[in-house]
């Protein structure tokens, strides 16, 4: 751990980690940052270079799906080729091994998932001459995907909805895919801004209703719903810690904010 993390700050988080029963966390673009994908806010964020209302708009897709498409295309080869870091492994480890662990993600770049599949095949224990998969026993404990994902897709048209990680060829109109069923266009399976979030938030809020801490990790908390469920968990007597190297309008709500990347902080409050 890098020497200006607050140590007193880490170890009241590691104690009121270890006294909760059920645990929220809550993660955004941050903590893919240590795995070297751009977040979306800051200095060097996607945003800055692109403007998120000609891109991450349902309107936006109906005017120009090739451009979309083209930056969805890039994101994805962007995603693809990163790995998960130290804090996404260690969340997932997190949540396979104590019960009562909910990852709720608002990101579209799959490494949580990653992370979980990576632990999902565990190597035997000393003489069993077997596999076992976390799965199994207590779980593959997929995280909550808010905002969809970056490799999954959805028919305009139909209810389809399948994974997708083949190239996107976005040259033309006529090449970008189509669904299996119909034949119409098919578009990333990623919420947009105006677009509701589904099934995914209200698991979230009802989790976060009766969940005993929030760990919040790399989110500026400007988007919502998404931002709510720490101040859900506040307001239902929860509390929350934050990992994020800037203040964000949850700092004052936390009982601890680290100042920290998430791959140097995370391990060390989970692990
Ligand atoms: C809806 C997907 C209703 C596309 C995304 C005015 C006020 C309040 C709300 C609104 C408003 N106007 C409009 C709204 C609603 C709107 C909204 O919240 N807008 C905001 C911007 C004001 N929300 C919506 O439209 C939502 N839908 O409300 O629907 C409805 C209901 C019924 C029927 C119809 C409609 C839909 C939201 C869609 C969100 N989708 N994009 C894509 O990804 O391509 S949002 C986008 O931001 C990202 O996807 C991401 O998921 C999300 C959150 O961003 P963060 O993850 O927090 O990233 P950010 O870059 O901001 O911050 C990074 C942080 O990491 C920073 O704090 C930084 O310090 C930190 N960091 C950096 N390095 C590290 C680190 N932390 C740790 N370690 C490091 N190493
Ligand atoms: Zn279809």
């Amino acid at each position: 751990m890098s020497d200006e993390i607050d140590p007193q700050g880490v170890e009241h988080a590691r104690e009121l980690l270890s006294e909760a029963g059920t645990v929220l966390v809550l993660t955004g673009a941050g903590i893919s940052a240590d795995s070297g994908l751009a977040t979306f806010r800051g200095a060097d964020g996607l945003w800055r270079n692109y403007r998120a209302q000609e891109l991450a708009t349902p309107e936006a897709f109906a005017r120009d799906p090739r451009l979309v498409w083209e930056w969805y295309g890039m994101r994805r080869e962007a995603a693809a080729s990163c790995e998960p870091n130290a804090a996404h492994l260690a969340l997932a480890r997190f949540a396979i091994e104590r019960d009562g662990i909910t990852i709720v993600t608002q990101n579209v770049d799959g490494l949580h998932t990653r992370a979980a599949e990576m632990l999902a095949v565990e190597q035997p224990p000393a003489g069993e001459g077997r596999v076992v998969r976390a799965d199994e026993n207590k779980a593959a404990r997929l995280p909550l995907e808010l905002h969809g994902c970056l490799f999954r897709v959805r028919c305009t048209q139909c209810e389809a909805r399948y994974g997708h990680r083949e190239p996107i060829d976005a040259s033309a109109v006529n090449t970008l895919p189509t669904c299996r069923s119909c034949s119409s266009m098919l578009r990333p399976d990623i919420v947009w801004f105006g677009e509701p979030l589904g099934q995914a938030i209200e698991i979230a809020f009802s989790v976060a209703q009766e969940a005993d801490l929030c760990l919040v990790v790399g989110t500026s908390a400007v988007v919502q719903p998404a931002a709510s469920i720490a101040t859900v968990v506040r307001q239902a007597g929860g509390s929350i810690v934050e990992v994020n190297p800037e203040p964000t309008p949850l700092t004052s709500l936390a009982a601890v904010s680290l100042r920290g990347g998430a791959a140097d902080v995370v391990p060390s409050l989970v692990g």
